[in-house]
């Protein structure tokens, strides 16, 4: 009993030591959530593929190489607005109301900012925002209007809308740092839950002046899948997203109507352009007329012109994410600086995945793999191992139950997510976490023509069902068929599995509350109208 004692006392005391020593034990994390627009995985180099390796991310690679990397983490409705209610609300889209671009974000109802500040969080957020009305659960904003641009966007606060000078992912990172910066001394004494949400590398993909030039001589490989004929993909085949056959001469490629000249080619969205200061436009067109000149002169047919679209896109596409690491970088240097990297959780994201040429796409929307997708790399050296990698099968509608578990707060039972932390922590098995993954994409008629679907994703396989002026299944065998591109819907071979997942695509659909409703169709001639205006 003796030895019991003093063993317990030293423990006791070891304890104690370690409390003494480490001061921010028991502090609730800062949490700063770092989200671009349309950040494909394929250009951020800690995932690993070809194209990004030619247009390094090494600041966003820092908080891969400092914590964890998700490697299956999944919207649930591949498109900006919906992706970001799913974020705020832990819910799906049709839970939280938010379906498609176009509608307007009920405020009113309960969100992450809100739940954290009950907490005790000190609440901003800097950037792009995208759901009209304005930002609730926030004690502080700074939001793009609408979109927001590239150069000298406008920018809306509590009390004003102004158009700052500048470009927008530096400005945005500035903005983010200076709300830090500036906190009161009683702010000081809670923890933050800063959402830094950048514009780029959204269309129409212009790069700061600095990065106009950076990747002039890189010729980046063109997807095998870049001129594929969507054969057995009846809505792949009608979409509006293809480089070479939808993308705007001038306003997306910046290809200028002649040799010699600085006007643009088709250019329907003037504003983009026309709010550059003479400096700005000095500089910009310093670049790209000789570029331009050169085009010309090479008077490039069919292949060649389709492949040359794709490396002016991906040029630019990847100048644009170049700021977006600077800033990253700025960001992770800042909380070195003022020692607050080791309590703070810092998470990096896009709020969906894109196409950089893949099946000749540009854009998003479909429940294919390269859209479906959300990069999601997360450092918080206090619970975090450096180099995790996380191969379950995780999702935008996680973020809010995570950041709530860590903050110590409850996590509501009517969030359809679930948290992170045993993951991150090690302590539940990747492959225990979830069986399938629920996806619903509403957004047509409308840009691009990317038809409704929805479906259900696992480990190996994925059942889509696009509806509305069709009705047709498709089914990938994601092992044999990783780039989605033989249909297996309806082969023999496969009959077993198609049952099986039409089951658990049900069985998701009631576990979600997923009604008859959501499934509702457009009148054909409203489709055939909006074929006709965006052709
Ligand atoms: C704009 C873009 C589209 C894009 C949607 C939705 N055109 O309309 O290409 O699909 O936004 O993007 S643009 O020429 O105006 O940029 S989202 O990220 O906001 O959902
Ligand atoms: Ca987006």
């Amino acid at each position: 009993i003796q030895f019991l004692t003093l063993l317990s006392l030293i423990l006791l005391q070891s304890c104690q030591e370690k409390t003494a020593e480490d001061p921010i034990a028991d502090k609730k994390p800062n949490i700063i959530f770092i989200m671009t627009d349309d950040h494909a995985a394929q250009a951020i180099s800690a995932y690993g593929h070809p194209v990004s390796q030619l247009a390094p991310t090494p600041n966003i690679d820092r908080i891969a190489n400092n914590g964890a990397r998700f490697l299956n983490n999944f919207c649930t409705n591949s498109i900006c607005g919906p992706s970001r209610a799913v974020i705020l609300t832990g819910k799906f889209s049709h839970i939280n109301g938010f379906r498609m671009n176009g509608d307007t974000f009920d405020g009113s109802q309960p969100t992450l900012p809100k739940y954290l500040r009950n907490a005790g969080y000190n609440t901003s957020i800097v950037g792009k925002w995208h759901l009209h009305g304005k930002p609730e659960g926030f004690d502080h904003w700074q939001i793009l209007n609408d979109q927001g641009n590239y150069y000298n966007p406008e920018f809306i606060t509590k009390s004003d809308t102004s158009v700052v000078e500048g470009y927008a992912t530096d400005l945005i990172t500035d903005m983010s740092i200076e709300w830090l910066q500036n906190r009161d001394s009683d702010e000081k004494k809670k923890p933050f839950f800063l959402m830094v949400h950048h514009k780029a590398p959204h269309r129409n993909w212009m790069p700061p002046i600095r990065h106009i030039n950076t990747y002039d001589s890189i010729k980046f490989p063109l997807p095998e899948s870049f001129y594929s004929e969507h054969e057995n993909q009846l809505a792949a085949k009608h979409q509006l997203q293809t480089i070479y056959k939808d993308m705007y001469e001038g306003h997306d490629l910046k290809m200028s109507i002649e040799k010699g000249s600085d006007s643009l080619r088709h250019n329907p969205w003037k504003t983009d352009f026309d709010r550059m200061t003479t400096p700005q436009v000095a500089d910009w067109n310093k670049a790209y007329r000789p570029k331009n000149d050169a085009f010309h002169e090479a008077d490039l047919k069919g292949k060649d012109l389709a492949e040359w679209k794709g490396q002016r896109y991906m040029r630019d596409y990847m100048g644009t994410v170049q700021a977006v690491d600077e800033g990253v970088g700025k960001i992770l240097d800042y909380l070195d600086e003022a020692g607050l990297t080791e309590n703070t959780i810092i998470v990096y994201t896009t709020d969906q995945g894109f196409y950089l040429g893949e099946k000749g796409f540009f854009d998003k929307r479909f429940m294919y793999e390269e859209s479906l997708a959300m990069p999601l790399l997360i450092q918080y050296p206090k619970a975090i191992a450096k180099g995790t990698v996380i191969d379950a099968l995780t999702q935008n509608l996680d973020f809010a139950p995570t950041f709530l578990d860590y903050a110590g707060a409850k996590i509501p039972e009517k969030m359809q997510g679930k948290s992170l932390k045993p993951l991150l922590s090690n302590s539940e098995n990747n492959k225990n976490f979830r069986n399938a993954i629920y996806y619903h994409y509403y957004d047509f008629p409308a840009f691009h023509m990317v038809k409704r679907h929805y479906g259900i994703r696992t480990d190996r396989y994925k059942l889509i069902h696009f509806y509305d002026d069709i009705d047709e299944w498709e089914l990938y065998d994601l092992e044999t068929d990783p780039k989605e591109l033989n249909n297996l819907y309806a082969d023999q071979k496969y009959a077993d599995i198609q049952k099986k997942l039409h089951l658990e695509l049900e069985e998701l659909q009631k576990n979600y509350e997923v009604t008859e409703e959501e499934f509702a169709t457009t009148p054909k001639t409203q489709v055939k109208k909006a074929y006709e205006n965006f052709a």
